[in-house]
This record gives structure tokens, C-alpha cells and sequence, in this order.
């Protein structure tokens, strides 16, 4: 099965309740990694006991999964999808590529807790991650973004 498709089996828990596994993602993407929410200026000072019950936390959070979704679906053919996402990260957020890695095993993880993603779909996610990362740096380096 498609690297795509063997993680879109599992999207059903995230696609229920994109709100409050966005939240984790990122509850989790912040508490492991410090560094991380200060790339957020809009969450600057939200302390990470608050950061779970945070609603502008859960709305970014279904934003990013809601995306990831997309580009699921997309099978690939994701380069319009990238683009834009790309442009923005690069040029406005300017989150350096690692960040990007750092993320995906936090999805991994979450999605293995919530989703009951295994072995197979934490393989296959990764490597649709290695492929989106890879088209982020593609990007990256077109628009001379060093991250
Ligand atoms: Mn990210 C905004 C998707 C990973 C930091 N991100 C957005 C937006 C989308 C999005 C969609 C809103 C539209 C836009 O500005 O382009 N982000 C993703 C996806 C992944 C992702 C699909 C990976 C999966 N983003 C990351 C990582 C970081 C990050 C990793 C940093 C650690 N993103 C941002 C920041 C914003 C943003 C900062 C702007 C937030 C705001 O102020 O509204």
C-alpha cells in the first residue's frame, strides 16, 4: 500500500477531533522542545500548563493537521500545496527545516497514543513526512532561505 494510504487509515481519530490532537501536537511539540514556541510570537507567554486547555493552541493546531490533510490526500501531487506553505514558513515564520523533523515524530507519537497509528503507519508516515520535507526544502532553497 501507498506510504499515503497506509497513513490515511489511521486519519479517522485525527479527522474526529482535529482540535484537540492539534492541541496535543503542539502541547507536546513546545513542552519537548522549548525552543519551538519561540517561532510563535502569538503564543508568547502562555505557560505550559496552560498550553492544553489553550484555545488559540487547538485552533493552530487543527489548522496544521487540517494541511497535512490536504496534502494526504493529495498523493503526491502536492507541489501547489507546498508552494505557498513553503513561501510562508520560509520568508514570514522563518522556521528552519529541522523544525519540520522535530514535528514529525511528535505527530508519530500522538498518533500512535490517539490513532493507534503502528508500526507500519509510523514507517509509512515517516516517509511522507521525509517526502513533504524534502519539497520544503526544495522551496527553501529556491527562495534562499538557509533553514
Ligand atoms: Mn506551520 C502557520 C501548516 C509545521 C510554525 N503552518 C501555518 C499555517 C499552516 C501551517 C497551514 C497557516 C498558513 C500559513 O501561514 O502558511 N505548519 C504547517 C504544517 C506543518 C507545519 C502542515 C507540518 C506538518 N509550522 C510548523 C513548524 C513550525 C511552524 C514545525 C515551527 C516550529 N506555522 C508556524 C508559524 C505560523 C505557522 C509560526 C504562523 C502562526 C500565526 O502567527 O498565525
Amino acid at each position: 500500500m501507498a506510504d499515503f494510504d497506509a497513513v490515511l487509515k489511521f486519519w479517522g481519530p485525527v479527522e474526529a477531533d482535529y482540535d484537540n490532537i492539534g492541541n496535543m501536537v503542539l502541547t507536546r511539540l513546545f513542552t519537548e522542545h522549548p525552543d519551538t514556541l519561540k517561532l510563535f510570537p502569538k503564543f508568547a507567554g502562555i505557560s505550559q500548563g496552560d498550553m492544553a486547555g489553550n484555545a488559540a493552541i487547538s485552533a493552530h493546531g487543527a489548522t496544521v493537521l487540517k494541511k497535512l490533510a490536504e496534502v494526504l490526500k493529495a498523493k503526491g501531487n502536492h507541489a501547489t500545496i507546498i508552494k505557498p506553505l513553503a513561501n510562508s514558513h520560509a520568508t514570514k515564520h522563518k522556521i528552519a527545516i529541522n523544525n519540520f523533523k522535530l514535528i514529525t515524530e511528535i505527530i508519530v507519537k500522538v498518533m500512535q497514543e490517539k490513532a493507534g497509528l503502528d508500526a507500519g503507519g509510523q514507517t509509512a508516515l515517516r516517509n511522507v513526512m521525509g517526502v513533504f520535507i524534502a519539497d520544503m526544502d526544495a522551496n527553501y532553497k529556491e527562495l534562499g532561505f538557509s533553514g
